[in-house]
This record gives structure tokens, sequence and C-alpha cells, in this order.
């Protein structure tokens, strides 16, 4: 049975469910409750990403300040509340253009208008796109061009996919333009672990969201209290991954259609690829980018890249 062959349940969502080992794919995690707990996790104790990577930028100007040697463009994918942007837009001269990208347009849109007002000398211009699918850039008149690209998003990608969706964006610069990759290091595994088991829940409640979403947009009624968060290193692969584990065994209902789960059974929700130095390197050299930087905190649990197109 797949769903996406029956007229009732057609969701991308939803593929998932119905396969032999269960997923769904971590782009959902994202809806206006997803992304509220996403913004709590980046303040949580054990969630060092987000301010580390802060700290990383504040404290190392003059290496941002280097890659802005001559005037350049600043592209931002995922830009979110470009949070993250202001530390560069503040303090590196030479930024003459800003381009946000993000795919919700709204928030794009008031993010540009609260940026220019705060920047009246940077030329801001969002495009509201899904950059993980091929896009064009506005004309920036040959000026030298920095992808920036925080927040070890790109953790999310399978590596295969990190290294397909890394060609895509090389194919839009020119031989001398850059990347500035934030990548979450791999580390002691009990430091990842509580990064993505939170003593306060908040990671429990950003995973279960998942089926709090399905429940809302597809009328089904999955008990969400009979699945609990887990979060887990594989080695192997260099991964956290993140599942919802069902207590007992359930037939789920969706769309008329019937899913069966086992007592323990897993449905795996998210991978966050964890990068090291060597790792990126390989990524660089099959995507048509040299590693030129890297710049960790002192306990290198997080890195900013600075690759450049060869
Ligand atoms: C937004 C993908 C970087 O993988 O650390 C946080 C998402 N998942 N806690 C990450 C996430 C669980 C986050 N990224």
């Amino acid at each position: 049975m797949k769903a996406h062959l029956n007229g009732t349940v057609s969701s991308d969502m939803l593929t998932g469910l119905f396969a032999e080992k269960k997923w769904i794919s971590s782009k959902f995690l994202y809806d206006e409750q997803g992304s509220q707990l996403f913004e709590q996790i980046t303040d949580l104790p054990e969630y060092y990403q987000t301010r580390t990577e802060a700290k990383i930028l504040l404290e190392n100007l003059s290496a941002w300040k280097s890659v802005f040697r001559k005037p350049a463009a600043l592209i931002e994918l995922g830009s979110g509340s470009s949070k993250k942007t202001k530390i560069l837009l503040d303090h590196v001269p030479n930024i003459e253009s800003y381009i946000p990208i993000d795919i919700s347009e709204e928030f794009l849109a008031d993010t540009v208008t609260q940026l220019q007002a705060l920047y009246p000398g940077i030329h801001i211009q969002g495009v509201s796109t899904d950059y993980t699918q091929p896009f064009t850039l506005p004309d920036l008149k040959g000026k030298k061009k920095i992808v920036f690209f925080p927040g070890s998003t790109i953790g999310n990608f399978e590596p295969r996919e990190a290294e397909l969706f890394l060609e895509n964006i090389r194919s839009l610069l020119n031989p001398g333009d850059q990347l500035i990759l934030g990548v979450d290091r791999k580390k002691d595994e009990a430091v990842l672990k509580a990064a993505y088991d939170d003593a306060a829940g908040v990671t429990a409640a950003f995973n279960k969201n998942l089926l709090t979403r399905i429940n809302r947009e597809h009328e089904a009624a999955i008990d969400v209290d009979s699945f609990s968060h887990v979060a887990l290193y594989n080695p192997t692969a260099g991964r956290i991954e993140m599942h919802l584990e069902s207590s007992r065994e359930q037939v789920l209902t969706l769309g008329g259609q019937t899913i069966e789960v086992k007592k323990q059974e897993r449905i795996h929700t998210e991978n966050s690829y964890k990068y090291d130095p060597e790792d990126i390197i390989r990524l660089g050299r099959a995507s048509g980018f040299l590693l030129r930087r890297v710049v960790s905190d002192e306990r290198e649990y997080f890195s900013v890249c600075l690759m450049e197109v060869v």
C-alpha cells in the first residue's frame, strides 16, 4: 500500500509512514508551533550550537573582514530573523548588498523592512524560495558573492544530498567567491545526546509536534502521548537521530487508511549529521569548494568554515 497512489492520503508528510521502516521528513518539523519550539531550543543550556556559533562569529571579526576585503554581496540561505547575520552587518565593512533567502515570504518581507531601516547603507533584497531547490539570484552586477549558511543546517541533508546541494550553490558562483558554512562537530556522545534530549523536554515537544501537525492537517487522531521522544547518536554515520517511539501496539487511522504500529516501534524523524574538518574537505572536493579556514570555539564543539570556489 502506497500512500501517494491512493487519492485519500497523498501528502509528502505521510509517505514514510507506509514504509517498512517508518519515517517522516524533518522538514515538516517547522510549522508555526515547531518554529517557535526550535527558537526555544536555541536558548536551552544543553543546546550549545546556536550560542557557540554566535560567539565564534563575534570573536573572529578579522576573519570575516578579510573575506570582505573587496566590496561584496552577502547571500544568506535560510535567513529567518537574520540574528547571526547582524553580527556581520554590524562589524564588517564592505558588505554592499545583503540577499536573505527564506521560504517564508511574509516573514522575509518583515525582516527586509526591519533590516533596511537598521542598515540604510546596505542594499537589501530578499528572495523568497525553497533554497534546497534550484533557484536564481538577482543580478549582482559582477560583484563578488559570499554565501552564508549558518546554523549547521547542512547537517539535516544526507551526505550525498549535501554534496548535490553545495554543487547547486556552486553553480551560482564564480571562482574566488566564498561560502561561510556553520557545522556542528563530532564530539563526546553525552554532550550531543543532551543537546537533543534536554531536561526541560523542549526537544521532545518539538519532535512530538510532528504528530500534532499530522492530526491537524490530515484529520487524524494519533494519540500523541503514546509516543515518546528518542535521540541517539549513530557513530557509524556520524549523526544524531531523532525518533518517535510507540509505547504500545496501536493502529493509526489516516484519511481512511490504517497503519499498524508495534510496541516500541520507532518513526525516524530527523538526522543531524556532525562534520569534522576532514568531512568538510571531502564535501568541498565533491562540490567544487576548497576549505580555506576553520574557525572554532576553544572546545571545538562547533566550526565556521571558510570555503572558496575553485
Ligand atoms: C536546525 C537542523 C540545525 O540539527 O541541531 C535541533 C534541528 N533538531 N534539535 C539541529 C534540531 C533537534 C537543528 N538544525
